[in-house]
């Protein structure tokens, strides 16, 4: 850990970080300036350090080695988008699915709230790199904070220090992201990027998508930015690769929104019958994709951690995960048993609960009805662990991309998966994703929300101009990845999931594999080409013929009724809405009306 003095010599080869830093320490009045270096040494340092403070509590040493539970404030444990701001110059570049806030206006109100903000508190300097070093996907941020938490998150989530440090040199070209806790005071929460001058600033919360500025506010929303200046895509992808019992590994990414599945799929285990296929994870939640000289699709995980949710995680649904998280590893916002370790829903219950304590830590009683863990619960912990870990996730050149699937939660409406017509046709499945929301952002779970590409909380800009950008990709794109929507979620007339999901869902990606190498039977349905039971191959499911019609039915007169709000949200995005995609979505309504 660096203090200020032995800081110097990187301090003094980069005058614009020096500059940032200086006025930031003045402003916020912080007592202490320390630069983190990402060394093992000083991860221990700020552990013993938190663990002090009582904001880690030490789990038990045989069972979790080198792992913490954290508590947060209860006022502050999910994203809240609601206090999230795209502040750009003009408010039509934030488009209608932003909240927007005038620059000028916003670091008026920003700069009163940091005026004396880390009085008394240290200040962590956290040079970051987002991408393997020395990538042309590969770019820097410097995030400065007073929460030690989120100091130690981002040195599992990212490349933490030295090497950022070293990929930046002299230039002043990094993000630059400020962070305070505040007062936790949720009434003046701000979440605000502001893309034109390449700056986050968030304060009140330290939430991990609130306050870990890496992920959502960089890796993401300034990111799609960008991208869309330079010709790229920033996704809310994870990014997997399937090696068949060949041996040839094909590579897949796929956008579902928070909370649905995307950590389990992209680390899925395939069912024992399937053993000649193996799941490689290059990540879970974020993919930036750039198309290379050999014109196919390219990406990279920029984050070195998972952030996961921990309610539901289990040996049943992510034995790669559950393996992951068994040493060196945060639990934020779980239940703890009298004996230090830690339990959330989805895992076995044993009879005796005596000295249980709930996400708050005060005593939980499973019969009162309460969770033991906060439905937003988490693990932190470094991608390198896990068992099915993609050695390609640091290569610099990122994997080549296949498919992409959009996925979507519905408990109808949406069949198992189909695969788009062409690249417009599946942007358009994109754009059209509607899912129900769950916890991972604050306010009601299970109401239908319109979820483009699941980006609706993370596009940095117009998601008409987004949506333009994309198809834009696919002209400049000479092997475009095909395109597919799935939906695991989807009931039967009891109300009962038909789809088992999980490791099952390698049937899904191997029927997607068949359809990128020519194969795989499929027919012609409105929505798009869906598999033939023959092609798919699940008779050992014991999925009965009437659930498995409903699985992949199409219900005209719902879609119908579906096409005509998704025609008022076209309509909200004006002129910036592409005129591909409104042809897309008369094509579709034609297709309905007609077959
Ligand atoms: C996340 C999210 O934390 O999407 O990844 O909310
Ligand atoms: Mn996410």
């Amino acid at each position: 850990m660096m203090e200020t003095a032995s800081s110097k010599t990187v301090v003094e080869k980069n005058p614009a970080l020096q500059q940032w830093v200086n006025e930031t320490a003045q402003r916020t009045k912080a007592q202490r300036i320390v630069w983190l270096d990402g060394s093992d040494e000083e991860y221990r340092q700020l552990i013993a350090e938190a663990v002090k403070a009582g904001q880690l509590i030490p789990l038990n040493p045989e069972k979790h080695p080198d792992s913490y539970l954290h508590r947060s404030d209860p006022n502050d444990v999910a994203r809240t988008e609601q206090n999230t701001f795209i502040c750009t110059l003009n408010k039509e570049d934030a488009g209608p699915t932003n909240n927007w806030l005038a620059p000028d206006e916003a670091y008026a109100t920003l700069n009163k709230l940091f005026e004396g903000a880390m009085r008394g508190r240290t200040m962590y300097v956290i040079p970051f790199l987002m991408g393997p070093p020395g990538s042309p996907f590969s770019r820097v941020g410097i995030q400065l904070t007073d929460s030690i938490y989120v100091a130690i998150n981002m040195r599992i989530m990212t490349r933490m220090g030295a090497a950022a440090l070293k990929q930046l040199g002299d230039s002043s070209n990094f993000v630059k992201a400020l962070h305070s806790l505040g007062t936790l005071d949720p009434k003046h929460r701000y979440i605000c990027h502001f893309p034109q001058d390449g700056m986050i600033i968030s304060v009140n919360s330290g939430y991990g998508g609130n306050a870990l500025l890496s992920k959502k506010c960089f890796a993401l929303r300034l990111s799609s930015w960008l991208g869309r200046k330079e010709g790229w895509l920033a996704e809310h992808m994870m990014i997997v690769g399937i090696e068949d019992p060949k041996g040839k590994v094909t590579y897949i990414a796929g956008a579902l929104p928070s909370a649905c599945g995307k950590t389990n799929l992209a680390m899925l285990q395939p069912p024992a019958k399937f053993n000649g296929y193996k799941v490689w994870c290059v990540g879970d939640d974020i993919a930036w994709l750039r198309i290379g000289r050999d014109g196919r699709l390219w990406a990279v995980n920029p984050e070195a951690g998972f952030f996961g949710v921990a309610p539901g995680t289990s040996m049943q649904t992510n034995p790669n995960m559950m393996k992951t998280i068994t040493r060196n590893s945060l639990f934020t916002n779980v239940g703890m048993t009298p004996d230090k370790s830690v339990w959330w829903e989805g895992l076995d219950l044993p009879a005796d609960t005596t000295g249980w304590l709930d996400w708050q830590g005060r005593p939980w009683d499973p019969k009162s009805g309460q969770k033991a863990a906060h439905p937003n619960s988490r693990f932190t912990t470094p991608i390198k662990q896990c068992p099915v870990y993609s050695p390609k996730w640091e290569d610099p050149e990122g994997v080549p991309i296949s498919a992409i699937l959009f996925g979507c939660r519905r408990s109808g409406l949406v069949p198992l998966v189909q695969e788009a017509f062409s690249w417009a046709h599946g942007v358009y499945l994109g754009a059209m994703l509607e899912s129900e929301t769950t916890a991972a952002a604050a306010g009601a779970t299970g109401v239908v929300r319109r979820d483009p590409m699941a980006m609706l909380p993370f596009c940095g800009y117009n998601m008409g101009d987004y949506f333009g950008h994309w198809l834009k990709m696919g002209k400049r794109l000479t092997y475009p990845p095909k395109l597919f929507r799935v939906n695991w979620f989807r009931v039967n007339s009891q109300g009962k999931f038909i789809w088992p999901g999980f490791g099952e869902n390698i049937r899904v990606l191997r029927w997607m594999i068949d359809r990128v190498n020519g194969g795989g039977e499929a027919v012609e349905t409105p929505l798009g080409n869906i598999p033939t039971a023959a092609a798919f191959g699940a008779e050992d499911l014991s999925v009965s013929k009437e659930d498995w019609q409903t699985l992949f039915s199409v219900p005209r007169g719902e879609w119908l009724e579906a096409v005509k709000e998704q025609g008022k949200f076209l309509d909200q995005f004006g002129d910036r809405m592409p005129a591909e995609l409104l042809q897309e979505h008369r094509a579709f309504i034609r297709r309905l009306a007609t077959e």
